[in-house]
C-alpha cells in the first residue's frame, strides 16, 4: 500500500491514477493539504509539516511505501524562501521519519534545479558539482543528501529522481520555472499564440508526464543490489528552448505565433540550470527508457487539450 503526499499537485494527481491502475484502487492513499473533490480514491487531508498527523495517516492505512511529493516549486519558493524551507525541508524530514519508524520504502523527487551555474551545462553528469543559487535548489540538494543519509544511517530504502520540467495536460503546474512549456500548449489551442516569459535560446531539460510516472514505478521496483546511486537519478528525454516548442506546435497549428516577454526572475533561475543532463546512470542501473520526444509529446498534448476544451 502506497501513501502519496502532494496528491493534488502536478505529479501527484497523475501518479495516483497510474499507481491505482498498476496496484489497485485500495492500495493507493492520496493526501494533500487541500481536500479532494474526487471521491473515487482513498484520500485524506494531511499537512506534511505535522509529522505526527502524517505518521498517524500512514499507520491508519497500514502502508508499506511513501511517495513524498508535497513541496513548493522553484519560482514560488524564490518568492517566499523561508516558507519554502519550512515546507520543503520540514515536510521531507517528517516523511523520512515516518518511513524510518514504520520501515517504509521511500520516494521523493529531486530536480534539475539541484544544479547551479558552475555545473557543466551540456550532458550534465550524474555525479558533479552542485551549488544551486535558488532556495528550491538548496532544498533539493539538501533533500538528496538527507535521503542518502537515511539510507546509510537507518537503512531506509530511499530512492529519488532529478526531474526535468514536466509537461502534462491533466493538472496545471503551479509556481515552476518550466511551466511555460505547459502553458504554451493551452494557449496554442485557445488563442493560436503564446507570449513566453522564458527567452529564446534558453535550453532546459523537459519530459512528458507518462515517461516521468513510468520512471517512478521502474525505479521503485528495481533490484536494490543493482543501484549504485539512490538520491537522486538524472533523467531526461527532451532538451528544448521555447522556439523548439513553437516549431513543434506549428506542425499542427501552422498559424501559431510565439512572442516573448521575459520575466527576469524566472529567466535567471532557468539560466542557472543545465541545458541537457546525462541519463546514463538511470539507464544502466534500472533500465530508464523514455518513449516520448518533443514531436510525439506535442501531438498528444494538442490532441488531449483539444478534447478537454471540446468536451467541456
Ligand atoms: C520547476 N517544474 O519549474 C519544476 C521543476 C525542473 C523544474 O523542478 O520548478
Amino acid at each position: 500500500k502506497i501513501l502519496v503526499t502532494g496528491a493534488l499537485g502536478q505529479i501527484g494527481s497523475e501518479l495516483i491514477t497510474t499507481l491505482r491502475d498498476q496496484y489497485g484502487d485500495d492500495n493507493v492513499i492520496g493526501t494533500d493539504i487541500r481536500s479532494s473533490e474526487d471521491d473515487t480514491c482513498i484520500f485524506e487531508t494531511c499537512d506534511v509539516t505535522d509529522g505526527k498527523a502524517l505518521c498517524e495517516t500512514a499507520k491508519k492505512h497500514n502502508v508499506d511505501t511513501i511517495m513524498h511529493l508535497a513541496a513548493l516549486l522553484s519560482a514560488k519558493a524564490e518568492a517566499i524562501p523561508q516558507k519554502a524551507w519550512e515546507l520543503n525541508m520540514g515536510g521531507l524530514v517528517n516523511a523520512l521519519e515516518v518511513a524510518r519508524e514504520l520501515d517504509l520504502q521511500f520516494f521523493t523527487p529531486s530536480s534539475i534545479g539541484a544544479f547551479g551555474p558552475q555545473t557543466p551545462k551540456q550532458d550534465t553528469p550524474q555525479d558533479t558539482i552542485m551549488r544551486p543559487t535558488t532556495m528550491y535548489g538548496v532544498n533539493k540538494v539538501a533533500g538528496e543528501l538527507l535521503c542518502d543519509y537515511y539510507y546509510h544511517r537507518f537503512g531506509v530504502d530511499t530512492r529519488g529522481i532529478r526531474y526535468p520540467g514536466l509537461i502534462s495536460y491533466k493538472t496545471l503546474p503551479g509556481g515552476g520555472t518550466t511551466d511555460y512549456a505547459v502553458e504554451i500548449y493551452y494557449e496554442a489551442v485557445k488563442n493560436n499564440r503564446y507570449t513566453s516569459y522564458i527567452g529564446a535560446n534558453t535550453y532546459m531539460d523537459m519530459m512528458y508526464m507518462p515517461d516521468a510516472l513510468k520512471a517512478i514505478i521502474q525505479l521503485m521496483e528495481a533490484d536494490p543490489d543493482k543501484l549504485v546511486h539512490r538520491n537522486a537519478f538524472n533523467i531526461s528525454s527532451i532538451s528544448a528552448a521555447p522556439e523548439d516548442f513553437g516549431e513543434a506546435i506549428r506542425k499542427y497549428i501552422p498559424e501559431f505565433n510565439l512572442s516573448y516577454d521575459v520575466d527576469p526572475v524566472r529567466q535567471k533561475i532557468a539560466e542557472s540550470w543545465p541545458d541537457s543532463i546525462d541519463s546514463s546512470a538511470a539507464k544502466e542501473e534500472w533500465g530508464f527508457e523514455p518513449e516520448y520526444d518533443i514531436d510525439s509529446m506535442t501531438s498528444d498534448m494538442l490532441e488531449k487539450i483539444k478534447e478537454k476544451y471540446v468536451s467541456n
